[in-house]
């Protein structure tokens, strides 16, 4: 006998979105009007309740509005005592270092080496081991205009439209050019991307996507993507140093960023790297867990290149501006927090309130879809309550089958099959339910369409830079983004090494950012974090401040 995973209350609700289920499948909710969109994120998106940002009182970006969390953590001494490294003492001499190893530190590296630079001087360093990261942990799929009914032209206005026109045109504009050929590139390499009979790419939408252009390899698009990129690293030869996160940069006596130092996790010692290139790849702040929120994100995703970058002078941006995945699992307790791919909305599942009542347009940008969800739980109470707390809508997977037919769930959505179906969940036959989650770090560094950022030798690529996606990034960017720029900042190094000469190593700036902290008498705890702390009794409680309801 199968044990119902689902308390009464909750089978009940399921019972009435069976009932609509027929009737639904056949009509579809609008999108919002522009007035409605700017409603419901004035009223309902996290980032728009002032008291959770404040603005960043000193360094080269003092006045940018970021969440109370990241001041935090940016706002404080490090964790490193500069008096402490002995800086003579080199373990690591190279030409190109790449500090993450996820999609863009590994793009980086091969597009480094096709571009001259031989394996032995590349390499890679990263906190757990290469691979480990939110590129292995994306689902969804990558977007590249490459279908006759597309070009760059549309996936650069729907980008920017999505990103409510705040995005860095000369990024965007490299971001869905350079789409294209990644996807040929990946294609070579030999990933499984899903295809037609026809052999042409399988694609669907996205939320704010005016074409099908997302292309996707089932519901492991990122795995299967970091999987043939980490092959042709090792394959390669190219030298990867494991469970070694960098602490900080280091900068030689004319100021130019000159390699950085890291932690051996497992000595507790720290390691000098000079480097003649720098490329900062390591990600976002999801274990940052913005206002509480659970997280989609890897258990290494703590912001540490943008607090690197940030001491060693580059500016940040856009930090205002935080993403929460309409759809982050809310049941079972396991697993809260984990991502429910767009793609199961895609392929044309409905957002479902108590009632089994659709509410919105299943496909609205992630800001606006994620702020409807939040305004259907506390603003007009439809949502249902979990035993333990959490607040969900119902995700109505079995219309994928009514839809599209038996077997497409299991064909598009394995790995989420077996995701749920760990804890007795089936969503074959069974809604999900559903509660945004942090998937996305919109804002980070600074850095131009060569990846460069405003420090010599210091280039960047991927999550911990800020500026393409405007103040929202569209599914499928983020696996773009990684694979464009990583490409990119590979190639730029390439380009630049030969001219740079390295003199005097110093950790000068950082005992100057610690005297800035000293100024403002600042009490935080030192940074960055390398790990979330989850012995802290904050994370356990994810509410929203009352006097957001209304
Ligand atoms: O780009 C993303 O964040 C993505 C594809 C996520 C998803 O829903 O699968």
């Amino acid at each position: 006998m199968t044990v119902d995973p689902y308390p009464d209350y909750m089978r009940e609700s399921i019972n009435k979105v069976e009932k609509t289920r027929d009737k639904r499948a056949k009509e579809t909710i609008d999108h919002c009007s522009p007035d409605e969109i700017t409603d419901v994120l004035n009223n309902f998106h996290p980032d728009f309740i002032k008291e959770q940002k404040t603005k960043l009182r000193f360094g080269i970006s003092k006045g940018e509005v970021v969440p109370l969390e990241v001041a935090k953590i940016v706002e404080t001494k490090s964790v490193l005592n500069p008096k402490a490294i002995d800086l003579k003492k080199i373990d690591f001499d190279t030409d190109i270092l790449i500090v993450g190893g996820g999609g863009a530190g590994a793009n980086a590296a091969l597009w480094a080496m096709k571009s001259g630079v031989k394996p032995e001087n590349i390499l890679i360093v990263t906190k757990l081991r290469m691979g480990d990261s939110n590129t292995t942990m994306a689902q969804g799929g990558i977007q590249a205009a490459v279908r006759s009914v597309d070009n760059p032209a549309i996936h650069y206005l729907d980008a920017f439209g999505g990103g409510h026109y705040e995005n860095e045109p000369p990024l965007v504009r490299r971001l869905v050019r350079d789409a294209p050929l990644i996807l040929k590139w990946y294609e070579e390499l030999g990933m499984m991307f899903d295809k037609f009979d026809d052999g042409t790419m399988d694609a669907i939408h996205g939320g704010g996507t005016s074409r099908k252009r997302m292309h996707f390899a089932k519901d492991f698009t990122g795995a299967e993507i970091m999987k043939t990129l980490r092959d042709e690293v090792f394959n390669n030869n190219i030298k990867v140093l494991e469970f070694s996160p960098a602490v900080e940069l280091i900068k030689d006596e004319t100021g130019q960023v000159a390699g950085v130092v890291l932690l051996n996790l497992d000595s507790k010692e720290y390691i000098v790297v000079r480097a003649k290139a720098t490329i900062l790849t390591t990600g976002g702040f999801g274990r940052l867990h913005i206002q509480g929120f659970p997280t989609t994100n890897h258990y290494g995703a703590t912001f540490d290149g943008c607090i690197m970058g940030y001491r060693a002078g580059v500016p940040l941006k856009l930090m205002k501006s935080v993403q929460y995945h309409p759809t982050g699992a809310a049941f079972p307790e396991q697993i809260v927090g984990l991502l429910v791919t767009e793609k199961v909305r895609g392929k044309g599942a409905q957002v479902l309130n108590k009632n089994g009542e659709q509410f919105c347009f299943p496909l609205e940008t992630r800001d606006v879809e994620a702020s409807l969800l939040i305004r259907e739980c506390f603003g007009k109470n439809n949502g249902i309550i979990t035993p333990t707390g959490q607040h969900g809508l119902w995700l109505d997977s079995p219309l994928i089958e009514l839809l599209h037919g038996e077997g497409t769930i299991e064909k598009n959505f394995s790995a989420m099959v077996k995701q749920f179906g760990r804890f007795g969940v089936d969503m074959i036959k069974d809604p999900l339910l559903i509660y945004p989650t942090l998937h996305y770090q919109n804002g980070g560094l600074a850095i131009n369409e060569n990846a460069e950022t405003k420090m010599k030798n210091l280039y960047a690529a991927g999550e911990v830079c800020g500026g393409t996606h405007g103040s929202n990034r569209l599914m499928g960017n983020s696996l773009l983004e990684i694979s464009v720029f990583g490409r990119t900042a590979g190639i730029s190094a390439a380009k630049k090494i030969g001219k740079v000469t390295l003199g005097k190593l110093t950790l000068a700036h950082i005992s100057q950012y610690n005297a800035f902290c000293d100024e403002h008498k600042v009490k935080n705890p030192p940074s960055p974090i390398l790990f979330p702390d989850y012995t802290e009794a904050k994370h356990k409680d994810r509410v929203l401040p009352t006097d957001f309801l209304i």
